[in-house]
């Protein structure tokens, strides 16, 4: 590898954080370029070049432009074998489960937590929908307990980290910054205590802090 690759973020993202996740754990050399989301940074044509829809994350590898968070983590375990710790199972049986659940978190999961989001983070002159947001919360929870029933080992797919784990920790830690921002809503209390022991997994990794979103921080 001659140079380390670009990683395009934007702070917060739970799909660039998945990508950082993986970047650290398959131990490749990366800058992390930040991107802000409301200045024009995703829309010049040199990040257009990179990504032509416009979004983060994308990665800028030699000369090789990448974006689509899952198909990131596909390229960088198939480009890079044998760089640190393999992103999914060598097993195949295993692989192809650790891979399902990664996807059924962005199917299944995602859609439910926007529709809350989006009512929680609605425009400013609409006073957020209380009975939409339970229904939300209700469609969260039980998402939650299918997640919960697949920890019966350490990690969401298994005894050792996968990209299922990188996929689902960023949803689950927006959360909780949820909770901080709009006191109230209790969303953190509806992860249930495999999942809630789990976190704390995540965020005892020796690099939890670097991909932590930095606008989160302060
Ligand atoms: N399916 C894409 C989703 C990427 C995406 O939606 N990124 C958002 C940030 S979370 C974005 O860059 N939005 C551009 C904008 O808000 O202008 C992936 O998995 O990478």
């Amino acid at each position: 590898m001659s140079n380390p690759i670009s990683f395009y973020f934007g702070s917060g993202s739970p799909y660039a954080w998945k990508v950082w996740l993986a970047l650290e754990h398959k131990k490749l050399p990366y800058e992390a370029k930040r991107m802000a989301f409301d200045n024009g940074d995703l829309k010049t044509p040199a990040f257009t070049a990179v990504n032509p829809r416009q979004k983060v994350p994308a990665l800028m590898d030699n000369g090789f432009a990448m974006y689509e968070s899952s198909a990131i983590l596909e390229y960088l375990e198939d480009r890079y074998a044998d760089s640190g710790e393999p992103i999914w199972p060598k097993d195949v049986q295993a692989r192809a489960i650790a891979r399902r659940r990664a996807a059924e978190i962005v199917a299944e999961l995602d859609p439910v937590n926007d529709k809350i989001l989006a009512e929680i983070f609605g425009p400013a002159d609409k006073v957020p929908n209380v009975e939409t947001i339970e229904v939300g919360k209700k469609a969260l929870a039980a998402e939650l307990m299918i997640i919960e029933g697949w920890l019966d080992k350490d990690f969401v797919a298994g005894d050792k980290l996968s990209g299922a784990d990188f996929t689902l920790y960023p949803y689950l830690a927006f959360l909780g910054r949820v909770d901080t921002r709009k006191p109230g809503y209790h969303l953190l209390k509806l992860v249930p205590p495999k999942l809630t022991a789990w976190m704390r997994r995540i965020e005892a990794l020796p690099y939890f802090e670097k991909t932590y979103p930095p606008h989160w921080k302060t």
